[in-house]
Formats: structure tokens, C-alpha cells, sequence
């Protein structure tokens, strides 16, 4: 869950559903003062969408005009409960509209589309009008490996996974001969195989040593967190 690179602007994933909202608005200000022409992206699902926090960031993204955008991954469900047991409005849009940003509602397979209105969504951030993206798509299972959704029945998961982002963009690269049946079968192979070459790596890896769960999580240059250390190490070699 917690990946992070900021060698590609890559802010990082956290526990907190939500969170990412006013990070990206951190973030947003930041490129802002440093006139750097960057966009803050706030990747969220739409069980996030119900967070306060995404309307204390709309508006004061807006009255700042700061160059975020916020990407709702609409999936239907946030955990067990269906979108429209959260939301009294589902068309997410509207209310990013309300706050004074550009807000748009798009079928999330389809990929051209998404890209194209993506990149007119970030164009008009950069200029100072932030927006908001809601991508409606379906989650195919549940919402970890150990939910498997009882609250929703097998006809509406067959349904529901028929609207496949990557089937959509194969149909559309052979029908406009971008790509061939041949190469698509390629490139579906090289994925699979190094899919199971990282998880055969991770099978074959040694255990981290405990000292390990500090790497990357400190900036460099910080004072050793020593106390933390030595409290972590007996809870842990309490548990062993
Ligand atoms: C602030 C906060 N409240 C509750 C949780 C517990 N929680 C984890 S994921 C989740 C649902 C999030 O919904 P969504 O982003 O739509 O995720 P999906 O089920 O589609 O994977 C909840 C409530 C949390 N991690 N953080
Ligand atoms: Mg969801």
C-alpha cells in the first residue's frame, strides 16, 4: 500500500482514505510559489468522495486557484456499501462544480476519452482553475483478498466486469490497426511473466532484517529516530 518515488512526482499512498486530497493541495500550493508549472494529482476512491476533508480542499483550491485536480476512481462500492447507500447524489461532478471547479463525470474504460479530457482537466489547472475528474468503472472484486462480497450477487459482478478498461483499449488499437491481435498477445505475455517473475522473487527473497522498517522513512539528513527505535525493538521482541 505505502509505495512511494518522488524521482517521478510521485507523492505516495496512505492508509488514511482520503488523505491524499489535501496533500495534493500541499502539494498544489507549493508548485504554485515556486512557479514551477507543475499539477498536483489527487488519485481517490469514491469512498473518499464522503470525506469532509475533499470539500475543505475544493474550496480552497478554488479561491486559490491552485493547479490540482481530483480523480475520483468511481468503483461503486467503498468497502460493502454501495455508492448509493454513501451518496444522496451520485453525480460526484456536480458538486466540484458548486466549489467553482471545472467538474466532469467520464465512462472510466474509455480510455481516449479519459486521456483527452484529462489533458484539457490539467491545461486549465495549470492556469489556476482546478477540476475534478470522476471516472465511473467497477470494482471487479472485493474490496481485499479477504472480502468476497457477499453484499452484491454473481449477475451483477458478470455485468459489472463486462466494462473492462483494458478489453475497451484492445478493441480500439485492432479496430484502428494501431496494434496487431499478435502484438497484444505479446505484450499480455511479457506482463504475466513479469508479474510472476517479482512474486517468484518475493518467494525466493529473504526476510527483512527489523532494522529494515526504517529505511525510506526518515528524510535524509534527519536526527537518528533513536527512541522510536528502541521502543519499536522491545514491542516487537515482546511479540516474538
Ligand atoms: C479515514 C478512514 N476511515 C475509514 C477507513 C477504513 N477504510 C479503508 S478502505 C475504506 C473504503 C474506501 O472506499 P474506496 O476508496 O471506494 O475503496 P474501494 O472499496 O473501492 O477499494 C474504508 C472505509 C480508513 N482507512 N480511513
Ligand atoms: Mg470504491
Amino acid at each position: 500500500m505505502h509505495i512511494v518515488d518522488l524521482s517521478v512526482g510521485m507523492l505516495g499512498a496512505n492508509g488514511i482514505v482520503g488523505s491524499s486530497i489535501s496533500l495534493a493541495c500541499g502539494a498544489a500550493l507549493s508548485a504554485q510559489v515556486r512557479k514551477s508549472g507543475q499539477v498536483a494529482v489527487a488519485f481517490f476512491g469514491d469512498g473518499a468522495a464522503q470525506q469532509g476533508i475533499l470539500y475543505e480542499a475544493m474550496n480552497m483550491a478554488a479561491l486559490w486557484k491552485l493547479p490540482v485536480v481530483f480523480c475520483c476512481i468511481n468503483n461503486q462500492y467503498g468497502m460493502g456499501t454501495r455508492i448509493d447507500r454513501a451518496a444522496a447524489n451520485t453525480n460526484l461532478h456536480e458538486r466540484a462544480i458548486a466549489f467553482g471547479l471545472d467538474g466532469v463525470t467520464l465512462d472510466g474504460q474509455d480510455v481516449e476519452k479519459v486521456y483527452e479530457e484529462s489533458e484539457r482537466i490539467l491545461a486549465a489547472a495549470r492556469k489556476g482553475k482546478p477540476g475534478f475528474l470522476a471516472l465511473t468503472c467497477y470494482r471487479f472484486f472485493g474490496h481485499a483478498r479477504l472480502d468476497k462480497s457477499p453484499y452484491r450477487d454473481a449477475a451483477e459482478e458478470e455485468k459489472g466486469r463486462a466494462k473492462d478498461a483494458l478489453a475497451f483499449a484492445r478493441a480500439r488499437l485492432i479496430e484502428r490497426k494501431a496494434a496487431s491481435v499478435a502484438e497484444l498477445d505479446g505484450l499480455d505475455e511479457d506482463v504475466a511473466k513479469e508479474m510472476n517473475a517479482a512474486v517468484e522473487h518475493a518467494i525466493a527473497a529473504e526476510a527483512p532484517r527489523q532494522d529494515a522498517m526504517f529505511r525510506d522513512v526518515f528524510a535524509a539528513g534527519e536526527p537518528e529516530p533513536r527512541p522510536l527505535r528502541q521502543h519499536l525493538s522491545i514491542i516487537l521482541s515482546e511479540a516474538r
